[in-house]
């Protein structure tokens, strides 16, 4: 129907419609900063396109790691082509997931970079000229959507234990998808950009250059570049030299958990990887006994392990397994949240246990003494099972495991996510092959 002259039958009509409505006060907003333009935003965009498939990689191989425990289990489609998480070498979970959250924590500068030198965008008016840009458009609601989702669920998820309504894991698994289909239109429509952007201008140029010879990049039509850009309080090195400055900072309070000894103290964004527990079992505590509701009666003198194969069921209590062959294995808990701690560890192999009730080759199955809560069981796969240095704890750094640690006796497996590191272990049924 006709309004002002205007009708909406066709795409090119709503365009113009569009423009011709603009929001009350639109045009007052002035991004000036002289420092905006494609050369920075090529910058930024280029660190990110190098590091984000890491962040986003490593991301999908802890869905993988988490096997059989993997959350949300069903996704259909999205389901990952699933293979059996090793368990050599023994820090390649430390190292994925340490990547994961190290990486996706330190780029947190880059991205807010990013956007503020983009933000102008998010201004312009007509919101839309053509199909193709509201396609576009939509990408970009995924990317940046998609991407502040993952930094606050899991900036959240390594601060505090289950804020959340919802499961995380499930959260995150389908905003990573949303971002990822967001990342890879972004890069396959921006790429040629990119890089035009970045041959526009020398970086060792202007890595030297001062404020007082800063000056707006090349303005184009509908480019960043300010229409009227105000005096330079900063000069692009300064801007990049904050980034990232902040980025730096970041990595100062994270990887303090993974040098351990004083630096733990600095670790301020990873707060869990502070120590508790004294002597030998001075490392970082998950959960402790008490707040898994494990009592002391049950875990005293009348504890008993039951192991449980294809045909027997065995009950031993811990004397019993103090007396059976006893291996020792440097190997670190790697917890999805980020931190890590490696100690000497020293029990029964898993692969002795199942050979006393005649499975072979299979994987298993353990329950903690745990009677609430999601970690109180865990499904390993048959090479977790069979690894030389996969162990039913006893002993950890040659004193007995704390109650907080899982006494009287827990499962540490080479490579394998914390959280399959069962605590208290109750009974482990062992599968056939
Ligand atoms: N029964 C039980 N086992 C558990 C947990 C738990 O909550 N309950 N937490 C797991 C997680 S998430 C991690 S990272 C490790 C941490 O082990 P630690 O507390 O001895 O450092 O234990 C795992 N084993
Ligand atoms: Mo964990």
């Amino acid at each position: 129907m006709a309004d002002e002259g205007v009708t909406y039958g066709s795409p090119a009509r709503l365009w113009s419609a569009l423009a011709s409505r603009r929001p009350p006060g639109i045009d007052r907003i002035a991004w000036r900063s002289p420092l905006r333009g494609p050369w920075l935003t090529s910058v930024l965009g280029a660190v990110l396109l190098v590091s984000m498939p890491v962040v986003i990689i490593t991301g999908l191989l802890s869905y993988v790691a988490y096997g059989d425990q993997a959350r949300p289990a069903d996704v259909g489609w999205l389901h990952l082509p699933m293979f059996d998480w090793p368990a050599d070498p023994s820090w390649l979970y430390r190292l994925t997931q340490g990547l994961h959250v190290g990486l996706g924590l330190v780029l947190v500068p880059v991205v807010l970079a990013k956007l503020w030198s983009v933000v102008p965008r998010l201004f312009a008016w007509p919101p839309a000229r053509s199909v193709a840009q509201v396609l576009e458009r939509i990408t970009l609601l995924m990317l940046v959507g998609g991407l502040l989702f993952e930094i606050v669920t899991g900036v959240l998820n390594i601060q505090y234990d289950y804020v959340f309504g919802f499961s995380f894991y499930t959260a995150h698994y389908y905003g990573a998808w949303v971002f990822i289909v967001g990342f890879v239109s972004h890069v396959a429509l921006k790429l040629p950009v990119m890089v035009r952007g970045l041959r526009s201008r020398s970086l060792l140029e202007e890595l030297r250059s001062r404020r007082a010879d800063t000056f707006p990049e090349r303005a184009e039509p509908e480019s960043l570049v300010a229409e009227d850009p105000a005096a330079p309080t900063l000069s692009r090195r300064g801007l990049l030299t904050v980034v990232g400055g902040g980025s730096a900072l970041t990595l100062l309070l994270t990887a303090g958990q993974t040098i351990g000894g004083p630096a733990r103290s600095w670790a301020l964004l990873l707060p869990r990887s502070l120590g508790e527990g004294d002597g030998p079992n001075d490392f970082p505590v998950n959960k402790t006994a008490e707040a898994a509701g494990v009592m002391h009666d049950a875990t005293g003198a009348s504890w008993r392990l039951t192991l449980e194969g294809p045909g027997t069921t065995v009950s031993l209590d811990r004397d019993q397994l103090a007396a059976m062959a006893q291996h020792t294995a440097v190997l670190p808990i790697a917890c999805v949240e980020g931190w890590s701690t490696t100690q000497s560890w020293t029990g029964v192999r898993l692969r002795d246990l199942a050979a006393m009730v005649g499975a072979q080759d299979g994987g298993a199955f353990v329950q903690s003494l745990q009677e609430q809560g999601a970690f109180k069981e865990a499904s390993l796969n048959a090479g977790q099972v069979d690894h030389p240095d996969a162990l039913l704890a006893l002993v950890v750094n040659g004193a007995d495991l704390s109650p907080d640690h899982g006494y009287p006796a827990r499962i540490i497996v080479p490579a394998m996510p914390g959280v399959l590191n069962t605590k208290w272990v109750g009974s482990i049924r062992f599968e056939e092959a």
